[in-house]
């Protein structure tokens, strides 16, 4: 083993495996990365699905780097500097109606943890301090943090880590293969999995819940698009009960599924909404959390020197993130990139589509420019077929990612069709080389 590899004890890595075969990047610019090699590779997901305008974006490694050298660091705790402001303001402003406060954290997982708080606070500070439940689905992700791994639904993220938080159940998810196999777009049947937040109303009573958070479309456990109708049903159900709504639009937000939100695509309003990735381009760590503008009057009471939410980080609003934030959404403006993934979609998915039929795809799924192909397990060993052609593809030269057996695609918004042919022309060889 190298040597020089041995402190770096890498996150959701096979660490060993890692080490003894290394995958080094080195450079990136536009669709693509470059290894220490010097060999190209196609970035069939944005990085991490972060990445929404591509590599290397001049604009925002200007302004990244003009705000180092003018301003390094501004304390976020009863101060503020100006680009905290503006960029509160343009998020909001490309928020659903309504939804015009921002608070800012530097990643997915901080996020939702302080959209569970700002919930459970929310109502105390109305005087309904008995709502304290917080009710999660299965095959959730919302990243690695208590709260978030109290409401997510993925056994190996959660097993480890004890009792986690008291008070959190959760709603069945959605994926009904049966059913719903190669839907393009939204699955047609399912809208009445959102009924089991009627169940455990019944169990637990209205009084006793404060939000239930969703991905609009789930990610990590492998791109699971909502049926028709199953959001607008939560949300209905949300409002019967006085039970807030989170969307955790961490990888949906900021253009994936062709609107600057979910929310928009789906036409569903959440109360709270959960963002990262996307928001700097991944360039620099920022997440933020933003509400409706009732959800922050109900704190604007009481004393006016008295702090109203305990509650923020040393680098909320971190001046260099907040730059790379700004020029991350004048970028997005100029090349109207919250809305292209509607023009390339349709390519999109009937290249995806052409996949079925191939050695031991079992499901192809999509919405905008997110993609899964669901294969079938090796026996006995989960996750190792995807991992499989995940190696082969990246020897090839294209990145895509894995989770379980499914491969999820979520490329740079800027992705041209013969990109599209590539990567999923590599995934085709794969499949068939491995059969
Ligand atoms: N919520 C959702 C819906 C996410 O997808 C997080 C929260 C956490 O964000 P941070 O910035 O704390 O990582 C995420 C992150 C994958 C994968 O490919 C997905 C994410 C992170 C790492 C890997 O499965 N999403
Ligand atoms: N731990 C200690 C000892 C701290 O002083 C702080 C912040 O001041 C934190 C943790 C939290 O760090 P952050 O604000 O970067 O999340």
């Amino acid at each position: 083993m190298d040597t020089t590899q041995d402190a770096y004890w890498m996150p959701f890595t096979a660490n060993r495996q890692f080490k003894k075969n290394p995958r080094l990047l080195s450079k990136a610019s536009g669709m693509h990365y470059w290894d220490d090699q010097g060999r190209e590779i196609l970035d069939g997901v944005a990085g991490l699905w972060c990445v929404n305008a591509g590599h290397g974006r001049d604009k925002i490694t200007q302004a990244i780097q003009a705000q180092a050298a003018e301003m390094d660091f501004c304390p976020p705790f009863q101060m503020a500097h100006p680009k905290a402001f503006e960029l509160a303001r343009r998020v909001a402003d490309l928020a659903p109606a309504g939804m015009g406060k921002v608070f800012f954290t530097n990643s997915g997982s901080e996020s939702v943890d302080t959209a569970l708080k700002m919930a459970l606070a929310y109502h105390r500070v109305r005087g309904e301090g008995q709502r304290t439940r917080l009710i999660g689905r299965e095959r959730g992700y919302h990243g690695v943090n208590f709260g978030g791994i109290s409401v997510g639904g993925m056994v190996a993220n959660r097993k480890m880590f004890g009792s986690m938080l008291g008070g959190v159940d959760h709603i069945r998810h959605t994926h009904d293969p049966a059913r719903n196999s190669y839907t393009v777009g939204q699955p047609a049947h399912g809208a009445e999995f959102a009924d089991d937040l009627e169940r455990l109303v019944a169990l637990h009573d209205a009084s006793t819940i404060a939000a239930v958070i969703v991905e609009p479309v789930a990610g990590s456990t492998g791109v699971l698009v909502p049926p028709v109708g199953y959001l607008q049903r939560l949300r209905e159900i949300c409002d019967k009960h006085g039970i807030l709504l989170i969307f955790d639009e961490v990888i949906t937000g900021f253009g994936r599924t062709g609107n600057p939100f979910a929310a928009q695509t789906f036409g569903v309003t959440p109360d709270l909404m959960v963002v990262a990735k996307g928001l700097t381009n991944g360039a620099v760590p920022m997440g933020a959390v933003i509400a409706r503008d009732s959800i922050y009057d109900a704190f604007m009471n009481g004393p006016e020197h008295l702090i109203e939410f305990f509650h923020g980080y040393t680098y909320s609003a971190h001046p260099l993130a907040c730059a790379a934030g700004l020029a991350t959404l004048d970028t997005y403006a100029e090349e109207g990139l919250l809305t292209r993934a509607q023009q390339v979609q349709a390519y999109f998915a009937e290249s995806l589509h052409a996949l079925r039929g191939e050695p031991n795809v079992i499901d192809v799924r999509n919405i905008g420019l997110v993609g899964g192909i669901e294969l079938a397990s090796l026996p006995g060993e989960p996750a190792k077929r995807a991992f499989g052609i995940f190696l082969d593809c990246y020897k090839e030269g294209v990145l895509i990612r894995t989770t379980g057996d499914t491969l999820a695609l979520s490329p740079p918004l800027i992705i041209e069709r013969e990109h599209i042919d590539r990567i999923v022309g590599t995934i085709r060889a794969a499949l068939r080389r491995a059969a």
